[in-house]
C-alpha cells in the first residue's frame, strides 16, 4: 500500500492525481493545509499500517516528525518527501528527502513535476503527452511562469481547480489523463471559466480600490483584505503600485497573511518567516499572530485607502518634460519636472524642493512613499498651469 500526504492546492493536488495514474487502488492520498499536515503525520504513525510506502509532497514537517520519519527510515520503512520550497532544502540531508527549487537547466519546479520524473523514474508511471502537458501546466501555474509566457490554460487550470471540489476535480481529470491524446478543457468547462475570469476582474478592481500603504519593518506594504483569488489579486496590486515592496493579504477568518511580490530584489518567504510562515520568494504566506495582527490589522486601521493613478490622461503624463502633477490626501500638490539631463525636481505648492532624484522613476517613488500621492486628472492639471501663468504676470 501507498499514502499520499499533499498540499490542497493546485500543485498538491496535481501530485495526488499522479499517484492515483501510478498506484490506482493502491495508494491513500489526503490533501493537507500547511497547517494540518504535522497532525496527518503523527496521525499516520499512530493508526496506519507501518509497512505502507509513505510519501508527501509540496509540504514538509515540523521538527519532530522530521526525526520520526528519520527513525522510520532507518528502520528499513519506505517514506519519501518531494518539494520544490526553498524552506524545505535541509530535507535533502535525508536519504528519503527530495527537494529541487531549480533544476540543471535553470527552470523553476513544482511538487507536481518532481513526482512525475520520481514516479517515470522508478518504473511506476509510464508517461504520456497528456499526462506532460497536465504537468506543465501545473508547473507553469505553480511557479508562476504562465504570466511571463502568457500562458492562459494554466491560470485557467487552476481556476477550474477552484471551481468545482477537489473530489471532482480528481475524477475529470484522472478519466482526461486517462483516456485522452492531449489535455484540454471540454466546452462546459470553457464556459464556467470565461464567465470566472469576469467575476475575477471585477473583484480586483473592487479591491483596488481598498488597499491602504504602510511601512513595516523597513519595506513598504500595500495591505488589502481578501479571501478569494489571492494570487491574481497580489499581482495585480503589485503591478498597479511598483513603488510598495510587497503585497500583504489578509484573510482575518481564516487568521492568514499572504504575502505576493513582483519585485526580484524583495523574498517574501523571508517577511513571512518573521511570523512563523514560509514558502518562495515571490509567494509566501504565514498564520496571522498576534504581531501580525497588530503589524498589519490594528496600526493600518485608520489610513485612508490609495488613490489610483488618473488613467485615460492626454496632458497629466509621466515622464514628460512638462512636468506631471501630483496630490495628497491633505490636498498638498506636487509638481516632478526635470531640473537638467540628469536630475529631477519636485516642486511641493509650488515651492522648489532641495532634494533631487536621478530619473522621473526614483521621484515618483518619493512622492509615493513618502506623500501616498497620486496622479491628478488632466482638468486639475490645466487649471494648476493656468493658476501658475496667473501668478507669474
Ligand atoms: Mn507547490
Amino acid at each position: 500500500m501507498y499514502k499520499l500526504l499533499s498540499h490542497n492546492d493546485l500543485d498538491g493536488v496535481g501530485c495526488g492525481i499522479l499517484a492515483k495514474l501510478a498506484f490506482g487502488k493502491d495508494v491513500k492520498v489526503r490533501y493537507n493545509s500547511i497547517g494540518s499536515l504535522d497532525r496527518e503525520v503523527e496521525w499516520f504513525f499512530e493508526n496506519d499500517n507501518q509497512e505502507t510506502f509513505l510519501f508527501i509532497t509540496d509540504l514538509s514537517v515540523n521538527k519532530e516528525n522530521e526525526k520520526r520519519l528519520e527513525q522510520f527510515s532507518q528502520s528499513g520503512r519506505k517514506v519519501q518527501l518531494i518539494d520544490h520550497h526553498k524552506t524545505s532544502l535541509h530535507f535533502n540531508d535525508y536519504d528519503w528527502g527530495h527537494v529541487i527549487v531549480e533544476d540543471s537547466e535553470g527552470k523553476l519546479t513544482s511538487a507536481t513535476s518532481l513526482l512525475y520524473e520520481y514516479l517515470t523514474a522508478q518504473g511506476f508511471l509510464q508517461p504520456t503527452k497528456a499526462i506532460d502537458e497536465f504537468v506543465e501546466l501545473i508547473r507553469q501555474y505553480d511557479t508562476w511562469e504562465w504570466e511571463t509566457n502568457n500562458n492562459q490554460q494554466a491560470q485557467r487550470l487552476n481556476a477550474l481547480f477552484f471551481l468545482v471540489s477537489i473530489e471532482e476535480f480528481e475524477e475529470k481529470m484522472l478519466e482526461r489523463l486517462k483516456t485522452e491524446e492531449h489535455f484540454h478543457f471540454d466546452d462546459f468547462e470553457k464556459k464556467i471559466l470565461d464567465m470566472e475570469e469576469e467575476k475575477i476582474e471585477r473583484y480586483i478592481r473592487r479591491k483596488r480600490r481598498e488597499l491602504v500603504q504602510t511601512k513595516i519593518k523597513g519595506l513598504f506594504v500595500g495591505v488589502v483584505y481578501a479571501e478569494s483569488y489571492i494570487s491574481e489579486l497580489g499581482n495585480e496590486l503589485g503591478k498597479e503600485y511598483p513603488h510598495l515592496d510587497y503585497i500583504a493579504i489578509l484573510n482575518i477568518g481564516g487568521k492568514r497573511i499572504g504575502f505576493r511580490t513582483i519585485h526580484d530584489d524583495v523574498d517574501v518567504s523571508e517577511i513571512a518567516a518573521q511570523f512563523g510562515g514560509g514558502g518562495h520568494a515571490k509567494a509566501a504566506g504565514a498564520s496571522m499572530n498576534e504581531e501580525a495582527y497588530k503589524l498589519f490589522v490594528t496600526n493600518t486601521f485608520h489610513l485612508e485607502p490609495l488613490r489610483e493613478d488618473a488613467k485615460h490622461n492626454r496632458y497629466n503624463l509621466k515622464d514628460t518634460s512638462f512636468g506631471t502633477l501630483y496630490q495628497n490626501n491633505s490636498g498638498d500638490k506636487f509638481l516632478l519636472q526635470p531640473l537638467n539631463d540628469h536630475e529631477w525636481v519636485i516642486e511641493k505648492n509650488r515651492f522648489k524642493q532641495d532634494q533631487t532624484f536621478p530619473s522621473f522613476a526614483e521621484g515618483e517613488k518619493f512622492l509615493k512613499r513618502s506623500e501616498n500621492a497620486w496622479l491628478v486628472r488632466d482638468d486639475l492639471f490645466v487649471s494648476y498651469l493656468q493658476e501658475e501663468i496667473k501668478l507669474r504676470k
